[in-house]
């Protein structure tokens, strides 16, 4: 049996009831493929897979905190450090009732290779919560917040682990968890990012993700002979990444149509309303109805079961930028089918291991969240670095350092792809040229 294949099995094997994470490895795996029976005997030998497909440490904690009647309630608490072999562990914090030790583990193992396109120094790590911030009154969210940050920080700092925001963590609960990290510990030092910007936050980042996806996403398409410019464009999610990403994308001169949430989906063929969509989200904190109630253009259609919501929507370019495997075959079917000719991923696997098969093989360019979202963390990054020299850089200054990270990450990929004669391939270029640094830093480093 090949290497790639025993340690799949072994994945499989010694992490049971795991499915995300058995998804995410083999995906990488697959790609590897070529890297790694190139140089078989030496990585064996090294038992370097086994070691990147092995958390370097994992947390797992008891968060009890008191409801608004006066109730203990008790949540999961999760970080997997995962691999520090290229910086310090870097990656969110994911508050969502669906969070559990597979999901983390795949978002920690996705970010190992994210964070090293970025050609930044920063590891793979990931955490969060089963915790559930939706109709929690401000209180009780910081209530949750001190008690997880309580037991976390004995396990963080600035130059050990960083964690950022996710589905369910924004500026609100970075606010909570810094506070009580500080008075804690008593270092006011760069230790979470996404901060706000009067306590050591980056301009920027905010809009980081989405703005990031944008860059990359044009490159990929002036790379293929088309452009952005008059192009519809199908979003899903209506979270941080969702936004921003349709705001960059109407600058970019770009018509976006759809936005959804976890119970509904808007079709708007005027163009989605940004500023609305920023008012009902992050302002109000309500469903997209309120959108629809708000706009005389815009359909509200009630997520139903089976439905395919907003994949069934002609465009050109579909981002999905909710959460994972929200985009299937059948989705994939329908946008080949309706003219679509780009996927770049927002979220972090969105699109199933059989839907980018098929986008791929029917000629949609295709990016994947590793390459196309990691606009992000690479904000969180630069804001690590000017909390260490203690200096604020202008909004222009980050948004023009994000945007050439987007552009060389866009022809790292592109590159490496062409390099092992897979030309086109941008998940196989992501992956090995993600894996190519993180493994030359292992190697170096002895057995560890
Ligand atoms: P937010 O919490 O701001 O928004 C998440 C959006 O996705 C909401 O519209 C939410 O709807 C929807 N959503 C979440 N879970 C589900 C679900 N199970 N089914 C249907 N809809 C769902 O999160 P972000 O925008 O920050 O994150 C979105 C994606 O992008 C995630 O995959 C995240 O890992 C990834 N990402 C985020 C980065 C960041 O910097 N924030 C960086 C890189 C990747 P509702 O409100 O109804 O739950
Ligand atoms: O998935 C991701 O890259 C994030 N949620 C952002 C992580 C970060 O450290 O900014």
């Amino acid at each position: 049996m090949s290497y790639v294949d025993e340690v799949f099995d072994m994945v499989v094997a010694k992490n049971p009831a795991q499915p995300e994470f058995h998804q995410a490895v083999k995906e990488v795996l697959e790609s590897l493929r070529v890297v790694i029976e190139a140089n078989e005997e030496q990585y064996r030998k090294d038992a370097l897979l086994e070691r990147l497909v092995t958390p370097e440490r994992q947390l797992l904690f008891r968060v009890p905190w008191v409801d608004d009647k006066g109730q203990v309630q008790v949540n999961n608490g999760f970080r997997v450090q995962f691999n520090s072999a290229i910086g310090p562990y870097k990656g969110g914090l994911r508050l969502h009732p669906s969070v559990n030790l597979g999901i983390i583990k795949f978002l920690g193992f996705e970010q190992i290779f994210k964070n090293s396109l970025t050609g930044l120094p920063i590891g793979g790590g990931k955490g969060g919560s089963d915790f559930d911030p939706k109709g929690k009154s401000d209180r009780e969210v910081m209530a949750f917040c001190q008690s997880f940050i309580t037991e976390l920080h004995k396990y963080i700092g600035a130059d050990t682990d960083v964690p950022a925001g996710d589905i369910g963590t924004g500026g609100r609960e970075i606010g909570f968890m810094y506070g009580q990290y500080k008075r804690l510990t008593g270092l006011y030092e760069g230790v979470l990012t996404g901060k706000g910007l009067t306590y050591g936050g980056s301009l920027a980042r905010t809009e980081a993700t989405g703005y990031g996806l944008l860059y990359l996403t044009e490159e990929m398409l002036k790379c293929n002979g088309k452009d952005i410019a008059g192009k519809t464009v199908a979003i899903s999610g209506s979270g941080n990444v969702a936004i921003y990403a349709a705001q960059k994308a109407q600058q970019l001169g770009a018509k976006v149509v759809t936005v959804s949430d976890s119970t509904g989906w808007i079709y708007d063929p005027e163009g989605i309303d940004v500023a609305l969509l920023k008012e009902v989200k992050e302002v109000k904190r309500a469903r997209l109805t309120e959108y629809a109630a708000a706009r005389k253009s815009a359909e509200y259609h009630e997520k139903k079961n089976g439905e395919h919501g907003v994949w069934t929507v002609k465009c050109d370019v579909a981002l999905p930028c909710a959460t994972q495997n929200e985009l299937d075959l059948e989705d994939a079917k329908a946008l080949v089918a309706n003219g679509c000719f780009a996927v770049a991923e927002g979220a972090n696997m969105p699109t199933t291991m059989e839907a980018t098969e098929y986008l791929q093989k029917n000629g949609v360019l295709f990016c994947p969240g590793k390459a196309a979202n990691a606009g992000g963390v690479a904000t969180s990054a630069l804001e690590m670095s000017q909390n260490s020299e203690r200096l604020s850089w202008t909004f222009e200054e980050v948004d023009s350092k994000l945007k050439t990270i987007m552009v060389n990450i866009f022809h790292n990929l592109d590159d490496a792809a062409k390099k092992y004669g897979m030309a086109g391939n941008y998940v196989a270029g992501a992956n090995i040229a993600g894996f190519l640094k993180v493994a030359e830093a292992m190697t170096a480093q002895g057995i560890v």
